[in-house]
């Protein structure tokens, strides 16, 4: 019988991001975030930014889209942003690291809530709350032993920066998150090695995720300009204050496969797939590709830089390769293509989750080998998981569904390794406690391990019972993959 015991020290964990797990709106003098005005939605009703113009009026847009300008986030009392409780780390952190514990955890992923640490982005100093928040999260973790891996910035910005310098539009953005990098690693670098400057900027993005009003080709690649210089700056300042740590980013990396083998759809696969590849590559190369320069002209885009960026870029890129894996995606030359080059078709061959996305292990493995043969760095998987409709009996949730998908991935992850030779550094599933989905703003949309009592408007108890796959991830996390093989 074939052995799947992974690697020593291979790191086996979970992940989640703060404004979709933590909570604790406006608590420990919390500032506004982006991802505050963001309302819950479906997947057939898409969640909103609500904002409001200079002249008052109200007004919403799409939370991924164009927000005009001017705009500035607004609150409305008649909607419900389920960032403001999401499902409540913040008051149940001891708990739910108790659990992850359990489950064999030797890793956990979490980002850090800007707000909570610079309120508007602008003050000189941290905010000592946040920090502290932070730290008795840190000091938790190490009681169990059990690694952070932090992400700086998922996917929001305080709402000052966005509302007056329009977010990543603007240098000022690059200097606040170095301030918060700086913070971050003054008083926990002595504690952490694994860092993640950002998340998915491959993924569309809007005012929500970047602060930015416009998602013009020119706004969007000069505001990813920024991020990529502050990256590096962040790499400089973490290789300079924890030496031998390690910086990554985050990617979103669905497999891509052309619908035939027609040249033309071979050729559309290449370039959606360069599109995808477009952030990675300037971060982990240090440089733009000639095709993305080639591409830019096309979009009559002209990157802004000043005159240490290039070099910047080029001194230092990242240490290793994160990346999010949920699915697969087909491509041929007639696909619909979203501005940034994302493209969801599905796959004749693959059946689907409720949500439309393929189910592909396989996948997991070719993204594994594509990744390692492009950048020659450590990979490793940040986020991967099934989002499900889970049914609640008894007490727990029979996700045998959950198990499956989670096993035909860990063999291939642990075939990349032994047969194709990728080093791959750990594993964090995507999200080991129910919490709130990103694209959708659902609860019922569920991945974890463990099931929170709340619904899509945010009744509920928020009490955690643990599922069918608890016990099973616990058997393969414990035996560092081995227990895979009696399954
Ligand atoms: C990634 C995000 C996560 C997470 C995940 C699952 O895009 O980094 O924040 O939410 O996808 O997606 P969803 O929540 O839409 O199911």
């Amino acid at each position: 019988m074939k052995d799947y015991t992974f690697p020593d020290h291979f790191l086996w964990g979970g992940a989640s991001a703060d404004s979709q797990y933590e909570g604790g709106f406006g608590l420990g003098k919390r500032g506004l975030a982006t991802t505050d005005f963001v309302t819950d939605g479906s997947h057939t009703r898409p969640r909103q930014v609500t904002y409001k113009m200079p002249d008052g009026t109200i007004g919403s847009c799409d939370f991924k889209g164009e927000m005009p300008s001017g705009a500035i986030g607004y609150l409305d009392p008649e909607q419900y942003y389920p960032a403001h409780q999401a499902v409540d780390f913040y008051h149940r952190y001891k708990e739910d690291i108790a659990l992850m514990a359990e489950m064999g955890f030797n890793i956990y992923r979490f980002s850090i809530c800007w707000t909570r640490i610079f309120p508007t982005g602008m003050e000189e100093e941290p905010n000592e709350e946040g920090l502290q928040f932070y730290e008795n999260v840190i000091d938790e973790l190490e009681k169990y032993h059990i690694e952070p891996l932090i992400t700086i910035c998922h996917d929001q910005l305080p709402a000052y920066l966005a509302d007056h310098y329009d977010g990543w539009s603007s240098r000022k953005t690059i200097d606040a998150y170095l301030k918060l990098c700086h913070a971050c690693f003054k008083r926990y670098g002595a504690r952490v090695k694994y860092w993640l400057t950002f998340n998915e900027l491959n993924v569309n993005k809007g005012y929500a995720q970047i602060g930015v009003h416009s998602t013009q080709p020119q706004q969007h690649y000069q505001a990813m300009h920024h991020i990529f210089v502050a990256s590096a700056y962040a790499v400089k300042m973490a290789h300079e204050m924890m030496p031998g740590c390690m910086v990554g980013n985050m990617y979103a990396m669905s497999a891509l496969y052309p619908l035939t083998c027609k040249p033309d759809d071979m050729l559309a696969q290449v370039n959606v797939r360069r599109l995808t590849y477009y952030y990675s590559d300037v971060m982990l190369k240090g440089k733009y590709p000639n095709w993305a320069k080639k591409m830019l002209e096309r979009l009559h885009v002209t990157l802004k830089m000043e005159k240490d960026d290039e070099q910047m870029l080029r001194d230092y890129p990242l240490d290793f390769c994160g990346f999010s894996y949920y699915r697969s995606t087909t491509v041929n030359k007639d696909s619909k293509i979203s501005a940034i080059g994302l493209c969801m078709d599905t796959n004749p061959y693959l059946e689907a989750t409720p949500w439309g996305w393929p189910l592909d292990p396989k996948g997991l493995r070719y993204v594994l080998n594509e990744l390692y043969d492009r950048y020659d760095k450590p990979v490793m998987v940040v986020e991967n998981g099934l989002g499900e409709i889970d049914t609640f009996a008894n007490g727990t949730v029979n996700d045998d569904y959950r198990i499956s998908y989670l096993k035909d991935h860990f063999k291939n992850m642990h075939d990349a390794i032994y047969e194709d030779g990728v080093e791959l550094l750990g594993y964090t599933m995507w999200a080991p406690i129910d919490l709130v989905s990103m694209s959708t703003g659902e609860m019922k949309k569920r991945y974890g391990f463990v099931y929170v009592d709340m619904d899509d408007k945010g009744h509920g108890t928020k009490d955690r019972y643990k599922k069918k796959s608890f016990e099973w991830i616990s058997q393969i996390y414990k035996s560092n993959g081995k227990a895979l093989k009696e399954e």
